[in-house]
Parts: C-alpha cells; sequence; structure tokens
C-alpha cells in the first residue's frame, strides 16, 4: 500500500513536471504554428477535443492560449493556481 502511495506522488509530480507553462502546451499541440490550436490538431487530444466548445469562448473554432489558461481545462493541465 505504501508502495502505491511513493507511486502515485512520483508521478504526480512528473505530470506536473511535464507540463509547466501554457507556450509549451501551446507548441505541442499547435502543428502549424500560427499561434491557435483548430480542431483539427486538438484530435491529437482526446481529453482536449472533448473540452474544446467550452475551451473555444469567441467560438471562432480555434483555441488560444488565453482561452487556454482562462478555461477549468487549462488551469487542470497547466497546474496554475486558481
Ligand atoms: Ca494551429
Ligand atoms: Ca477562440
Amino acid at each position: 500500500m505504501r508502495k502505491l502511495m511513493i507511486l502515485c506522488l512520483a508521478a504526480a509530480s512528473f505530470s506536473s513536471m511535464a507540463t509547466t507553462s501554457g507556450v509549451e502546451f501551446m507548441e505541442q499541440m499547435d502543428s502549424d504554428d500560427d499561434g491557435y490550436i483548430t480542431l483539427r490538431e486538438a484530435v491529437k487530444n482526446t481529453d482536449l477535443l472533448r473540452e474544446f466548445g467550452h475551451i473555444d469562448i469567441d467560438e471562432d473554432g480555434k483555441i488560444s492560449e488565453a482561452e487556454l489558461i482562462a478555461s477549468d481545462y487549462g488551469r487542470e493541465v497547466l497546474s496554475l493556481p486558481i
């Protein structure tokens, strides 16, 4: 049981290290480097795809970094303080 706890803690700290900033996440997802994540780019990430409609506040069909950071999903992924 204790081993499992340690494993979970290690995994948690690793994942927060892996996604540190919105810029990094945008760079990963934004394949064509235009500064937005389109629906086509979001298909790589099923969680992002599911939340796409909530994140895209102005409904222009693409997610800007500001929209990402303002969303619940973005806060979760980027581990930003609420
Ligand atoms: Ca793009
Ligand atoms: Ca948008």
